[in-house]
């Protein structure tokens, strides 16, 4: 054997950015450690980065495009793929519209440079309106705010969790993910250190998280009533004069109408839907106000409900109003290496400039709510969807009423799938075109060091070869791109896809570093940019440089609130509160075919309070059928007290044994699908976000 080597790269498999050391000899993997030299980092890693040598060795990887026959899957040329990709897309859309192809792209796709720089040349050229992805099952909450507050939906703070004294975490739980939309390596040990240094970490969760075990204080909350709570706290700052804007009052607009707007919140009228009583609001929005420097930081449990607009637009009120918006220790905006906002056009216009066909909902973001995926292509007449690309993405377990996708994708008169396995999804697809990935791919982290907690900067190069005959995704979409915009394309005289390291070299160049890439990759640790620094009002990207707090579309949505805060949520025939939740060992659903990672514990279990199993007679272990009003499954429960009274918790990733999918190791530790029970139609009516929290459903023995 040679001997062996040290390779330095990031992780890309979650936001957190981790810095690895690789030690490598003869094309192998030896060891993977977390690189202590990363100056962000700090030698931090979880188990998920090993297992990006189970990706790199996975037999079931796809290396060659594969086509579906009735024999089963052929390998095939990439010629053959390409022009038979083309010749049924083409012919899709010229009998049946722009329209009739629609998009969907998952998760990694922000997790890979390649494919963040050359994916939507491919989407322009199909011109079509039904573009989808898993932001509408994530953080659009988030981009909403960020556009009508500061201008643009990309501007969104983050955390500054390494100088603050005081965070308030609501509906998220970084200690098992992470972190997300704060990307903060070692997220243990930074909130540790904010008791260290004397302040406080409180956490409103319906369970008791890994990260509410840490914290000084945890509040159970009834799953979607945040919106709630936060405005009760708006309602306190006012009412008890702990309104103090700081350095922004200048460019803080709207103040006195939110004193109105939320005048009739007063912690009593929202303490019996929460959960928490109205001394607790007092006491935490007290102590969030008087604290030198608080954040108030919100995710998933906030973001994907029914008011997930309104809470991510309160959770930034909540921020401005105590002057924690970009101060220290508080909210705050990157400033990264490679910044795209600087080119950004003002005012942001991509809203509500069509709808989808079916159920009228508004384009956001030039996308389409997901949870109107399926009935786009089941339902017939004009602009239906008969042919569907997806990228990175595995919608059927992700997406609400996953079963329904599950049935639809089999209608289409064409599927093509931009995926490294044969899954769930990609198992109905005519053909999968599968890129390099992992450990063969170069990376600049083009998505998370805009939203991380401190400004750094890494570009990582690939540790081994592609496999013979693989492309890298920034080759496929410059090939289809190449095929389907020119008519009379010619594979003898066509150009070779450009590699998007110029476009990162021109980005670092024109960027607030001005950096090169050869910098990068003379410092394959990464380099130290800094702490996040004030930057507004300069930054903003709205016409009149100024924040308003009381924007008209947002606080329309407000009468949608008061009216739920009147009706009770759970009825009779579902009186079960389906909300999620995340493992370390986890990663959505793609990561189950490590053996590593799904070994031990069956993870894929409904948590239940005693008292809730008791009344049901339930114990661990036994079967429990789930009902909600799309679907049904059984599955085995876990009764914990760390769940709040009248919730159900599962993760969501789940249900790999569905006919087809070829993931030897996922299908032995198969479970099912949260998804087969989240609805399509519980959205945010605001954003078009899917709800998947707070999903009304009914627990039964199945004894
Ligand atoms: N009930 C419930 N549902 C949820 C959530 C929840 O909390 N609860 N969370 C939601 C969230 S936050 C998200 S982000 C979505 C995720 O939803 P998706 O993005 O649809 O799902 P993933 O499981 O991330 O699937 C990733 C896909 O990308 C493929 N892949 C991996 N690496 C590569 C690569 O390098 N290139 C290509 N081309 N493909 C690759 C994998 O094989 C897999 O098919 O799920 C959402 N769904
Ligand atoms: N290990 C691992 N890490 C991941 C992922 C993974 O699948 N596994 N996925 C990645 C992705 S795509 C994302 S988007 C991030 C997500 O990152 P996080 O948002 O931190 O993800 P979760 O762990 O799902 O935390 C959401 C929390 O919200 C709580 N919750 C549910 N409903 C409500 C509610 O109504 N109100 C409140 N206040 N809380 C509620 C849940 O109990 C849960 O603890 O994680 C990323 N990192
Ligand atoms: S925390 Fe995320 S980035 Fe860090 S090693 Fe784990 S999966 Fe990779
Ligand atoms: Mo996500």
């Amino acid at each position: 054997m040679d001997t062996p080597q040290t390779h330095y790269r990031v992780c890309n498999l979650c936001e957190a950015m981790c810095g690895l050391e690789i030690k490598h000899a003869n094309g192998q993997v030896l060891s993977i450690a977390g690189d202590k030299k990363d100056p962000f980092s700090r030698g931090h890693i979880c188990p998920k980065a090993v297992a990006l040598k189970d990706i790199y060795q996975d037999p079931n990887r796809l290396k060659k495009p594969v086509k579906r026959t009735a024999d089963g899957w052929q390998e095939i040329s990439w010629q053959q793929a390409y022009a038979e990709v083309t010749t049924n897309l083409k012919a899709v859309q010229a009998r049946h519209g722009h329209n009739a192809v629609a998009v969907y792209n998952g998760n990694p796709s922000v997790h890979n440079s390649g494919t963040m720089l050359t994916a939507t040349g491919l989407w322009k050229v199909l011109r079509t309106q039904n573009m989808f992805s898993a932001t509408s099952t994530d953080q659009l909450p988030h981009h909403f705010a960020a556009w009508q507050l500061y201008g643009h939906p990309l501007l969104m703070p983050v955390p500054d969790i390494d100088h603050t004294d005081f965070m308030l975490i609501i509906g998220a739980n970084p200690i098992a993910s992470n972190g997300s939309i704060m990307t903060a390596p070692d997220v243990a040990n930074r909130l540790a250190a904010i008791q260290k240094r004397g302040g406080k970490v409180v956490v409103i969760d319906p369970r008791r998280t890994e990260t509410a075990a840490k914290a000084d204080a945890h509040h159970f909350i009834r799953p979607g009533t945040d919106v709630f709570l936060l405005l009760a706290m708006v309602q306190t700052l006012f009412a008890e004069n702990l309104v103090e804007l700081g350095h922004l009052q200048d460019t803080l607009a709207g103040v006195d109408e939110l004193r109105e707007l939320t005048s009739a919140f007063e912690p009593e009228a929202v303490a019996t839907q929460t959960g928490i009583s109205a001394d607790d609001i007092r006491q935490l929005t007290r102590d969030f106000a008087q604290a030198p420097s608080a954040v108030c930081y919100g995710r998933v449990g906030v973001s994907t409900q029914a008011f997930g607009g309104a809470c991510l637009w309160l959770i930034n009120v909540l921020n401005a109003l105590t002057g924690n918006l970009d101060r220290r220790g508080g909210y705050m905006l990157t400033k990264p290496a490679i910044d795209f906002m600087a080119t950004a056009k003002v005012p942001y216009q991509r809203y509500d400039r069509f709808r989808s066909r079916v159920r009228n909902l508004p384009e956001v973001m030039g996308e389409l709510p997901v949870s109107c995926l399926a009935e786009e292509i089941l339902t017939p007449g004009e602009g239906q969807v008969r042919a569907l690309i997806t990228s990175c993405g595995n919608p059927v377990l992700s997406t609400p009423n996953g079963r329904q996708l599950d049935d639809a994708l089999e209608k289409l008169d064409f599927m093509v799938c931009i995926d490294i396995y044969i899954n769930e999804t990609s198992r109905h697809a005519h053909i999968i075109l599968p890129p390099a990935t992992g450990l063969e791919v170069a990376h600049y982290d083009l998505t998370f060091h805009t939203l991380a907690v401190r400004n750094t900067a890494k570009y990582s190069q690939p540790l081994f070869e592609k496999a013979d005959g693989a492309k890298f995704d920034w080759e496929i979409f410059q090939d289809l791109q190449a095929r389907l915009s020119d008519p009379d394309f010619d594979e003898s005289t066509a150009v070779a896809p450009q590699n998007p390291e110029q476009k990162i070299e021109m980005g670092l160049r024109y960027g607030p570093y001005k950096l090169a890439l050869s910098d990068l990759k003379e410092n394959p640790h990464g380099i130290d940019l800094g702490p996040l620094e004030p930057c507004l009002p300069e930054r903003l990207l709205t016409v009149d440089k100024k924040i308003n707090l009381v924007p008209a579309l947002i606080i329309k949505d407000l009468d949608r609130v008061a009216r739920a805060l009147r009706t009770s949520t759970p009825t009779a025939e579902f009186p079960t509160l389906l909300v999620g939740r995340r493992h370390l060992r986890d990663n959505n659903s793609w990561m189950h075919n490590s053996e590593r990672l799904v070994k031990g514990r069956n993870r894929c279990t409904l948590q239940l309070h005693p008292d809730d199993a008791t009344r049901l007679g339930i114990e661990t272990g036994h079967t429990v059928r789930v009902a909600s009003r799309v679907g049904t499954i059984d599955v085995p429960a876990e009764v914990t007290d760390t769940i709040m009274r009248g919730v159900a918790c599962m993760p969501h990733g789940y249900g790999h044994n569905r006919p087809g999918v070829r993931l030897d190791v996922a299908q032995a530790h198969a479970g099912v699908s949260m998804n087969d029970l989240t609805d399509e139609f519980f959205l945010d009516d605001l954003t078009g976000n899917a709800a998947l929290c707070g999903v009304p459903v009914r627990v039964e023995s199945t004894r």
